[in-house]
């Protein structure tokens, strides 16, 4: 009896210790599911699977617009209301407890390069209605209202993104995309209006943040065996449409002397640019991605060679610096063969943008609450994000890609490393409704 009575005491003493601790402890952030999250990045990618187990859903295309009607799907499960805007952009909102605040905006795209992988903007737009869905399910209301952007056509045009800031190129409508049809047909086929496009545009104050949870597209994660990447800033593109002037002419009778070979000097700039961009220091890159030679027959000397560049840095200065240095080499190669080449710039309008480091902050912070190493580091892949900075606080969550391959089938990022970058997501989320950004009110 006494045994049981100490026994009655010691316990209540236990709880009373326990109580006071438990009750000023805030309930613990609620966890993405992540079997959930990567069997949707499994079914989402069956929406144009390629031969080699990754997709080809370019954006525009049929895969496109039905992939895009899953996630619409996903949308509405999580609780959001969905509408497209002028740009084809698909977003899905949740209205906040404090109408007057502006949305925290999470995004990505799940449109592919022809020939692509699963992970490559999917993890993003996925991981963000996974993180809707789960604040839903743990009764979690928001003071912001959030906001999920599947942007159109980031592997092109950028047409989306652009829009939302403001920043369309004249010309992007008539670009041809990867689907074949021209950018203006493309944002019509997937619910968009290309006449109504400023209606697109968001204003500043609109946006608390934006945030973007990608896969990193490069062997850095993988390689210093960190989880989450935190990323600094984002590379600026610039793009030009290279054209060699030969003479074609017969490829048996024209000695090897009386040659003007398009093809060759166009072989004489691709070794250019690579040396260019390797000899300079730092971690500029260039590259010739398109070549085409013409008229094409093995019993003609090419007349004509038409061919990309494309620079990519986080300093302005330095892609111009890239850009001199090859144009100088273009001119000497076409004098040494009397090839003229023409380098004539496309407008892309994807400059270097640095990300907000007060949300680099939130970010490593979160990952830091759920055991996860972080590292930061510089996006070298371009992203909706760097438009984003025009208009709110941006930031973005890389995870890691194994091998660093990307925008290939054999684009791979294991299950438990989506689910990190999610949880790392909702944490952000979190945090920044909760006036880590400084007080929410005066956003
Ligand atoms: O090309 C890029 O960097 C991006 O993946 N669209
Ligand atoms: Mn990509
Ligand atoms: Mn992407």
């Amino acid at each position: 009896m006494r045994a049981h009575y100490l026994r009655m005491l010691a316990s209540t003493a236990a709880i009373l210790l326990t109580l006071p601790i438990v009750a000023s402890a805030k309930p613990p952030a609620p966890a993405v599911n992540a079997d959930r999250l990567n069997a949707h990045l499994a079914a989402l990618s069956r929406f144009g699977t390629n031969p080699e187990g990754g997709v080809s859903r370019v954006a525009y295309s049929d895969f496109d617009v039905a992939g895009r009607a899953y996630v619409t799907q996903l949308m509405k499960d999580a609780g959001l209301t969905v509408r497209v805007d002028a740009a084809g952009n698909l977003i899905g909102r949740l209205e906040g407890r404090n109408p007057k605040l502006p949305a925290i905006v999470l995004g990505s795209h799940t449109d592919s390069v022809p020939s692509g992988g699963n992970y490559d903007g999917d993890v993003g737009v996925l991981g963000a209605i996974e993180v809707a869905q789960r604040l839903h399910e743990a009764g979690v209301a928001l003071r912001h209202p959030l906001e999920i952007v599947n942007f159109t056509d980031e592997e092109g045009s950028m047409i989306g993104s652009l829009a939302i800031v403001g920043h369309i190129k004249p010309g992007t409508l008539d670009q041809v995309s990867h689907s074949g049809k021209t950018v203006r047909d493309g944002v019509r086929a997937v619910g968009g209006d290309p006449e109504q496009l400023p209606t697109a545009q968001r204003r500043a104050g609109e946006l608390a943040a934006y945030v973007e949870l990608h896969i990193e597209q490069g062997a850095i994660l993988e390689e210093s065996k960190i989880d989450i990447g935190v990323v600094e800033g984002i590379v600026g593109i610039r793009r030009w449409d290279v054209t060699v002037h030969g003479f074609a002419n017969h490829a048996g009778t024209t000695p090897m002397n009386r040659r003007h070979d398009a093809l060759v000097s166009a072989s004489d700039f691709v070794l250019a640019v690579s040396r260019v961009a390797t000899t300079l220091p730092g971690r500029q890159v260039a590259t010739v991605g398109v070549i085409k030679a013409e008229p094409g027959a093995p019993n003609v000397i090419p007349g004509k060679v038409t061919m990309t560049l494309e620079i990519r840095d986080l300093d302005e200065a330095k892609m111009q610096q890239v850009f001199d240095a090859i144009r100088s080499k273009a001119g000497e190669i076409a004098t040494a063969r009397e090839t003229p080449i023409d380098l004539v710039e496309i407008p892309l309008g994807i400059e270097p943008a640095p990300t907000h480091e007060a949300v680099r902050q939130i970010v490593a912070t979160a990952a830091k609450s759920l055991g996860l190493s972080s590292k930061f580091m510089p996006s070298g892949a371009a992203h909706d994000a760097q438009h984003m900075t025009y208009l709110a606080p941006t930031g973005m969550i890389f995870v890691p890609s194994i091998g660093g391959i990307s925008h290939s089938p054999k684009e791979y990022t294991a299950p438990e490393a989506v689910a990190n970058g999610a949880n790392v997501l909702l944490r952000t989320v979190l945090a920044i409704d909760g006036g880590a950004l400084g007080p929410a009110d005066v956003h």
